[in-house]
């Protein structure tokens, strides 16, 4: 099994390359003094890809220099840093990470809507500066009576969703199609959702197909008391047009995981008390990092022995 060589562009968990490295030859480009002299004179042997987004984009120009890529294994349920479609048409399988993740996820959207709508983090700071020795900290907006809005009712939006169950909240959600296993209230397009909602949690794929979902149209329609979290991809949201809305009181907060240009976060953002903004924690427990690895090296592993992949993504299954 040894001769099969992978290529991996940029670092993933040590347990993730102490298993490949047992099990194939595993060629770590960042390591490299050149990646494009050792991709001229190994790219042509590499059977697989192990990626991750600070592997950079994984599409045509890459895939010219791996005339022999079977599969690439990605690290993470979101492929948008992945060429998918130009995979397929190569005769390349693309898995990713679906199912591991999607409980951490959802909690993280909990944790993050709360922590949003009751200023836990503001108020953090506010003990840590002594000022509540002078004042008691102010009284913050609420979840009660609000209906909570969810855009993308997929694997990780049904679990927000069961979650939000517990917190007596009015629940509704967008996505293209309508679901028959759900009761909860569905709206045809993001416009429509945010109008019936006052909390709209983004958790949709990144990609082409989603980018600019949550514009200024949509943010005005969730309105002056309206929240929004994101634990999608920063390309879901028009960024611009969110900060604009978060400084015109078009909106009343907003709880972020992700961002346009990570892990660049615009200061306009971060000079604001009405947004609490996590560097991408979605996935990121010691727990679940380690389920995604585990998932990365069995695609690998059941490719390469039995020719079928765990985990493929739809546009290459
Ligand atoms: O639209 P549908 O019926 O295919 O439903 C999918 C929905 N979705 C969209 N909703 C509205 N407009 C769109 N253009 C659009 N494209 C997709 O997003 C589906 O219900 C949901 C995605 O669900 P899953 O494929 O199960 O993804 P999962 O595991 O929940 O993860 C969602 C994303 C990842 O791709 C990462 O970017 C992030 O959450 O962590």
């Amino acid at each position: 099994m040894n001769d099969v060589q992978i290529l991996m562009p940029a670092p993933m968990p040590a347990a993730v390359i102490a298993a490949l490295d047992a099990r194939f030859t595993l060629h770590r480009l960042w390591e490299q003094p050149d990646a494009d002299v050792f991709l001229a004179e190994h790219g042509p042997h590499m059977r697989g890809l192990a990626a991750n987004t600070l592997a950079g984009p994984v599409g045509p120009a890459l895939f010219d220099r791996l005339p022999v890529l079977e599969i690439v294994a990605n690290f993470g349920v979101g492929y948008d840093n992945i060429d998918a479609g130009a995979a397929a048409a190569r005769g390349i399988t693309v898995t990713n990470t679906p199912g591991v993740l999607d409980a951490e996820v959802a909690d993280l959207a909990i944790g993050l809507l709360l922590a949003t709508i009751r200023r836990l983090p503001q108020a953090d700071r506010y003990v840590r500066d002594g000022k509540w020795v002078d004042a008691p900290f102010p009284l913050s907006p609420t979840l009660r009576d609000r209906t909570v809005g969810i855009l993308g009712l997929g694997a990780i939006g049904r679990q927000i969703a069961r979650r939000l169950e517990g917190f007596d909240v009015a629940i509704a959600y967008h996505q293209r199609t309508p679901r028959d296993d759900v009761s909860y209230a569905y709206h045809d397009s993001p416009v429509a959702l945010a109008a019936a909602c006052d909390v709209l949690i983004a958790i949709v794929p990144g990609g082409d197909g989603t980018r600019h979902l949550v514009d200024g149209a949509v943010l005005a329609a969730l309105g002056r008391d309206g929240i929004l979290v994101n634990v999608a991809r920063g390309s879901v949201v028009d960024q611009p047009a969110l900060i604009d809305a978060l400084r015109d009181g078009t909106i009343l907060a907003a709880g972020l995981d992700v961002y346009a240009d990570e892990p660049h976060v615009p200061d306009d953002l971060r000079a604001m008390e009405n947004v609490v903004l996590l560097p991408h924690l979605g996935s990121a427990s010691e727990h679940t990092r380690a389920a995604m690895g585990r998932l990365v090296v069995d695609n690998l592993v059941s490719w390469f022995d039995r020719g079928t992949a765990l985990t493929p993504v739809p546009e290459t299954a």
